[in-house]
């Protein structure tokens, strides 16, 4: 029986989109200006990947969505941080994102700063303390001790941070292969790696799933940059909600810069599929993660 993705996918978004609505404080709570700021970038459209990783990753180890939406969402609000900040005229200086004019455009600069870093926080008081309120029980502490370690490692200068330091430094310059797969795997994979990996941590996967898992995640980041760098040279505003051309006009190391479109299609292509056979050996609990694979190498947006 063939799996229905498109279906699958649109429910878990509403569950991750309910439960934003529910952990982000009203836009009418004081200081007005901030709360709007947080919901207008989290509420822009976004395809919700690393809630839904979260997810599928609990899924596969035996849980249920409803058991890990606090650490969904925190991945989202870290992710919608990230973009709010890669945007400012300090680092990519872009003025649309999500389809609609960038945080700073419209509240300005130090407000889109604030909302970042607002969202950021947000997403660590939701790790530590939403968990009792959505689970059956309690989330065993040394599981939660451990997703927190591990988000705080995947977010900063270990991962995500020190992935947009090399990219912002690597600007204009000739690099090695070496250092491409390091922006990529840092500032992309990671904090995809680590989405699958809180969720089946947190429903307790055993060891061997959480092994594969691991694997399949480092791979499917890397291919979901791939892909985004192709998209850049492929895809058109209206299709990726930001203005497309944007990594050659900023000189930015790409993979298409790099190997070019083929050899970049090939090499995002043969990391899904060895995602997929990491995946294997866990059966059917693996089958919405493949679907996400086989979606990370289709997407067009
Ligand atoms: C500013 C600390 C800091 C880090 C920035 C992640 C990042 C590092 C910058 C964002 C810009 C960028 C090109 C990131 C690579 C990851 C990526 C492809 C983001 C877009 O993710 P999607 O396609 O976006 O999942 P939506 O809007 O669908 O959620």
């Amino acid at each position: 029986m063939s799996f229905d993705l498109g279906g699958y996918l649109a429910e878990r978004r509403r569950l991750v989109d309910q439960a934003l609505a529910r952990f982000l404080p009203p836009e009418d709570a004081y200081p007005p200006t901030i709360h709007e700021a947080m919901r207008y970038s989290v509420f822009a459209g976004g395809k919700r990947l690393r809630p839904i990783l979260v997810i599928a990753g609990a899924e596969a180890g035996g849980g249920l969505a409803q058991d890990v939406l606090p650490a969904a969402c925190a991945m989202e609000l870290i992710h919608t941080y990230s973009l709010i900040h890669d945007d400012l005229p300090a680092m990519d200086d872009d003025d649309d994102r999500r389809g609609r004019p960038t945080s700073h455009k419209v509240f300005g600069e130090a407000m889109a700063i604030l909302a970042g870093d607002a969202l950021l926080t947000l997403a660590f008081r939701l790790l530590a303390e939403n968990f009792a309120e959505s689970q059956r029980q309690a989330v065993a502490p040394a599981r939660l001790r451990q997703i927190l370690a591990e988000i705080a490692e995947a977010a900063g200068t270990f991962g995500m941070i020190g992935g947009q330091v090399v990219d912002i430094q690597s600007e204009g310059k000739s690099v090695s292969a070496e250092t491409l797969e390091y922006i990529h795997t840092h500032k992309t994979a990671a904090l995809i790696r680590v989405s699958l990996r809180s969720g089946a941590i947190l429903t307790g996967a055993p060891e061997k799933v959480l092994e594969a898992i691991s694997q399949a995640g480092a791979h499917l980041g890397l291919a979901f940059q791939i892909v985004d760098d192709i998209l850049d040279v492929e895809g058109s505003l209206e299709q990726l909600g930001k203005t497309a051309g944007s990594d050659r006009r900023k000189k930015k190391v790409t993979y298409p810069e790099h190997f070019g479109l083929e050899v970049s299609r090939s090499r995002a292509k043969s990391l899904v599929e060895e995602a997929k056979s990491a995946l294997a050996p866990l059966g059917s609990a693996a089958t919405p993660i493949m679907a996400l694979a086989d979606f990370i190498l289709e997407r067009k947006s």
